[in-house]
């Protein structure tokens, strides 16, 4: 028998429970029979990174439905390995979300699932996803264990394939990292890192006469991307799209081709999760392997996106040579590596602890504080995120920042218990911003709540 919902976890402290009890409400109320949806009505579908964080936390209340969550969103991999950024729901219509399936359009494939998907990724969080609800659920008996291991080996190929492609197909500057093709493909959406690389890129107006943007009608308009930005997203998609979102010669015919430290600090660790997964499963050989490829993406960020002088990580834009110059927390996300070298881990503290990023009573915010153009509202320019935070909090942990790790999972903690589980936050007062009910905010509190431990990837090599 499987548990449907796994108390004995819960924290004992008020605070905790309360926030506990509310992040579970949360999940319950955006589950939608074989998937969770970020949120009911600005993201009525199912979203990869998303799915990630979302079984992360799901792992401690209910691990069936964070292994279907993750099964779902695999259901729908392209046979080239790539996993979907969003995996459309049949049952929602095509008016409720845009873009939807209608507009992505993308090829029919042999066993293709009833489910359409769009035609570009995010970040590969599932492999580090997957690590951690099976870490988890399995110290939940021995029915929890043994689905646990049945999942893990079902998904395990899917997420090799997974990072073939993205360190293959999408290996578009030859320098050994996943380029993105759209600045969706980040989760990092509009931030001020694809400024100069999105400057290039065509901004034809008359499309939002031709595609209504649905986001305005659900949500303020001072905090979502402008539509000079939302036309360069549609046109990038129609010109990815009109080749069958082929990628071979992408990087002479596409107008966004950029390198994230992010993106590729996550496609790293997830080499390390894999390590971990073929270990479990008896593939040691495969597990050097992957840890082999980890320390080579490690080399090639540091190599291709750590600007000595600012002394922090940039955007890569491949197709002119350029770091970007904005700081963005992306910059910091690289602290995740376990191979990152001593120069680099105390450059990425300086920043962290400088007014630009500096954890005070709230967690760091997307963008530079002290930039001109820092915007408290607008979404990724500004504003604070709990999944990024959760990020830099592993890498505070992998380095052995212990108190600094604790006083991050503190402030997360007191800023979702204090305002609810929202998208995001203002970045000074902690005010909720964005979707009041988001589905990573609260699985992700679960898991602040619950699991202080170090990530196993520093005892993996
Ligand atoms: C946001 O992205 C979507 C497009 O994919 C949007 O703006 O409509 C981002 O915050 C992204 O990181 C996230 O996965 C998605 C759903 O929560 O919303």
């Amino acid at each position: 028998m499987h548990h449907d919902l796994i108390p004995n976890t819960a924290p004992k402290t008020e605070i905790s429970a309360e926030l506990w009890n509310s992040a579970v409400r949360v999940l319950e109320t955006n589950w939608a029979g074989d998937h969770m949806v970020p949120s009911r009505r600005l993201y009525p579908h199912q979203w990869s990174w998303d799915a990630a964080f979302i079984a992360i936390g799901l792992a401690y209340v209910n691990p069936t439905r964070a292994w279907r969550d993750l099964r779902s969103l695999f259901e729908a991999q392209w046979p080239d390995g790539r996993v979907p950024h969003i995996v459309f729901d049949p049952a929602t219509a095509e008016a409720d979300y845009f873009p939807g399936p209608g507009f992505w359009d993308v090829p029919a494939y042999g066993d293709r699932p009833a489910r359409g998907s769009t035609g570009i990724v995010q970040p590969p969080m599932h492999a580090i996803a997957a690590w951690e609800v099976y870490r988890h659920a399995a110290a939940h008996g021995a029915d929890c264990g043994r689905q646990a291991r049945t999942e893990l080996e079902w998904l395990y190929p899917r997420l090799v394939a997974q990072q073939r492609y993205l360190t293959g197909e999408r290996n578009l500057g030859g320098g050994g990292l996943a380029a993105i093709v759209h600045p969706w493909e980040s989760g990092l959406d509009n931030s001020p890192a694809w400024d100069e690389a999105m400057a290039n890129v065509p901004a034809d107006l008359g499309l939002l006469t031709t595609y209504r943007r649905r986001d305005l009608e659900v949500s303020d308009a001072a905090h979502r991307p402008t539509d000079v930005d939302y036309s360069r997203y549609v046109g990038l998609v129609l010109t990815y799209r009109a080749e069958g979102y082929s990628d071979d010669g992408l990087l002479g015919r596409h107008a966004f081709v950029v390198e994230c430290p992010s993106f590729n600090s996550i496609l790293a660790t997830a080499e390390l999760a894999l390590a971990q997964i073929a270990g479990e499963l008896g593939l040691a050989a495969e597990a050097r392997t992957h840890r082999e490829r980890a320390r080579a993406i490690t080399a090639a960020i540091v190599q291709r996106l750590w600007n000595p002088q600012t002394r922090t990580f940039h955007a890569l834009d491949v197709r002119t040579g350029r770091l970007s110059p904005e700081r963005c927390v992306s910059g910091l996300v690289p602290l995740m590596l376990p191979d990152l070298a001593a120069e680099q881990v105390e450059a990425v503290m300086a920043e962290a602890r400088s007014d630009r990023f500096g954890i005070s009573d709230l967690p760091a915010p997307s963008y530079d504080r002290t930039a001109p153009a820092f915007d408290t509202r607008r979404y990724w320019r500004g504003p604070l995120w709990i999944n990024v935070n959760w990020l830099l909090r592993r890498g505070l942990l992998m380095h052995g920042f212990h108190d600094e790790a604790e006083d991050l999972r503190t402030a997360m903690v007191r800023l979702v218990h204090r305002n609810g589980h929202f998208e995001y936050f203002h970045p000074i007062t902690g005010e909720g911003l964005g979707a009041p009910t988001f589905s990573w905010t609260a699985a992700l509190s679960l898991d602040l709540l619950a699991d202080r431990s170090v990530p196993a990837y520093a005892r993996a090599a």
